[in-house]
């Protein structure tokens, strides 16, 4: 039996294995698993990328330890069945979707593929229905220990200085992921079946008033600017109506398309990621509650101070397919 087939005796996922290698004893230990692989393997396994690297950094565990934590994190009933489809995905074959048959669900139209196209931005309304989308909102304020109808609550210490909550397993969240309009929308936009559902945290921007004023992500990108550029999917699943002030998800429509082009005129030495922020106009995207805003990476976005009168509660997600092209270069 080789080393690694020892190591594999509980989930029986190489990669894992490889990846616990890499993070702790580095690129010395043999070869690295690629990027696009090991986002695959996370997300099929229903873990967050930060929440691993944070554990495997802190704790620095064996690799039967290792396992052990990542069962009992995400091992409920439906976990075997997701996990084998990862580790047929893994070894090369093709899979299909994470849930039943996408052909009876309704997709996006002609129209709103076109919008996508020419926008870079498209919302997919009504992704989960309206009952989903408020058990997770409440499963967030609950989160926090905060009232939705108490205003005062909404500053809680449990929040903190920030719009981002880290609450990413509650069922209603984990249903929101694996909704039927969901997955569609990416997999019609990827153009392929084999979607993994990526484990991201949950949001909410309260309204400003003093001590507490907006304290970003502003104008920004999250992917490299080096060339070339490739198409990811982000997105922002809003659980209950967002008006364009409520701290509205905001974006630069149709920037996909003109990226290269803009980056080319920017004089030498200037910050790309500074000059956007300084000079480019974001729109903000209001909709309604179960409504999700899928945009193209290349588009500059951010979320927006909230200056209506209830917090803006969200969960972001994305969807990538088992392999994908990306560019391995940070700028
Ligand atoms: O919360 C928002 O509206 C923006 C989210 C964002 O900037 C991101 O997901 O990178």
């Amino acid at each position: 039996m080789s080393a690694v087939q020892e190591h594999t005796t509980g989930l029986h996922i190489e990669a894992l294995h490889a990846f616990w290698q890499q993070t702790l004893h580095g690129a010395s230990s043999g070869a690295m698993l690629p990027w696009d692989l090991q986002s695959t393997l996370l997300a099929g396994l229903g873990l967050n990328n930060l929440e691993v690297l944070r554990y495997l950094n802190t704790e620095r565990p064996s690799y039967e330890v290792f396992e052990a934590w990542v069962v009992a994190l995400t091992g409920d009933g439906s976990a075997e069945s997701e996990r084998e489809r990862l580790r047929r995905a893994l070894s090369g074959e093709r899979v299909g979707s994470p849930i039943e048959s996408l052909d009876s669900v309704e997709g996006l139209s002609e129209a709103e593929l076109a919008q996508w196209d020419e926008q870079g931005y498209v919302i997919v309304r009504q992704a989960v229905s309206a009952e989903s989308a408020q058990a997770a909102e409440l499963a967030i304020y609950e989160h926090l220990g905060m009232s939705r109808d108490d205003p005062d609550s909404w500053y809680s210490e449990a929040l903190g200085h920030t719009i981002w909550v880290p609450l990413l397993r509650h069922p209603a969240i984990v249903a929101n992921r694996f909704a039927p309009r969901v997955v569609k929308a990416f997999a019609q936009l990827w153009g392929r079946e084999d979607m993994w559902a990526t484990v991201d945290q949950a949001g909410l921007n309260p309204p400003e008033r003093p001590g507490w004023m907006f304290p970003g992500p502003r104008l920004h990108w999250d992917c490299t600017l080096a060339r070339p550029h490739h198409m990811e999917i982000q997105g922002i699943l809003y659980l209950a109506e967002t008006e364009a002030a409520q701290g509205a998800f905001c974006c630069v429509p149709g920037f996909h398309k003109k990226l290269g082009e803009w980056l080319d005129a920017l004089p030498v030495g200037v910050d790309a990621r500074a000059e956007a922020l300084r000079t480019l106009q974001a729109e903000p995207i209001a909709a309604g509650r179960g409504d999700l805003v899928l945009w193209h990476q290349s588009l500059p976005h951010g979320s927006s101070p909230n200056r209506a009168s209830r917090p803006r509660v969200v969960q972001y997600m994305s969807m990538r397919p088992t392999r994908w092209d990306y560019n391995p270069e940070w700028r």
